[in-house]
């Protein structure tokens, strides 16, 4: 490798095979466990425990490590009134006046989703979660991200899972298009609106889609070579 700065690997764990295969066992567990909800309780949730998630979700890795995401953290009833509003308006052309398609609102069946969010009025938290196409690894900094997409979308997954283990709800929420939250959040043209995550408590008697429990088995997923 070429000459660079660097440190030391100290806060590597390496673990027995057994305890490596109890932990992989029970990790796997816990987030089959996770499910997307969307029926929220109003209950709120303490700002803390998001802003550890998020910091969990930022150590993820990314295009030469630019860390090209912003999480703007909603708690304010009057925001999110706006952001609902204006996801349902796209929800409507989506769903009602049929934007999405017969294939794809067809797909979408087995979820009974439609163009009411209420969920965005009565979840404690929204989470706005937007792509810097541009930036750098610091603020101010005007170069170009690398594997944007691919960056935001490891961080998002670490968010998930991270909401998941502080025992918390959340849903992947993408009304299309989603141009309007850079408005709302005040984010400058060049960044993309990724995902609206919706985090809560679940609602008393809430339920999960039959459809979303069906997982594809390993063979299907996997090929060895
Ligand atoms: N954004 C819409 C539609 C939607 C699309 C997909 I792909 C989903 O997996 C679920 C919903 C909505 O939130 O209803």
């Amino acid at each position: 490798m070429k000459e660079h700065d660097s440190l030391p690997l100290s806060d590597y764990i390496e673990y027995p095979e057994s305890e490596m295969r109890q932990r992989s066992q029970q990790f796997c567990q816990d987030v089959t466990r996770r499910h997307t909800i969307r029926d929220f309780s109003s209950r709120p949730v303490p700002q803390d425990i998001i802003e550890d998630c998020i910091k969990a979700a930022s150590t993820a890795p990314s295009g030469a490590n630019h860390q090209p995401w912003h999480f703007s953290l909603i708690s304010d009833p009057e925001v999110k009134s706006q952001i609902r509003v204006a996801a349902e308006q796209e929800e409507r052309r989506f769903y009602d006046e049929k934007r999405a398609g017969e294939e794809w609102l067809d797909a979408l069946a087995p979820l009974g989703t439609d163009a009411s969010k209420p969920y965005l009025d009565e979840a404690p938290w929204l989470i706005a979660i937007f792509a810097e196409r541009r930036g750098g690894v610091e603020i101010g900094m005007e170069r170009k991200n690398y594997y944007v997409a691919e960056s935001v979308g490891i961080a998002t997954g670490i968010l998930i899972t991270a909401l998941h283990n502080a025992g918390l709800v959340a849903l992947t929420h993408t009304p299309k298009p989603m141009g309007f939250l850079n408005k709302i959040c005040k984010r400058p043209d060049n960044d993309k609106a990724y995902i609206l995550m919706v985090v809560g408590y679940p609602k008393e008697g809430a339920t999960i889609p039959v459809h979303s429990t069906i997982k594809k088995p390993l063979e299907d997923i996997i090929t060895y070579f």
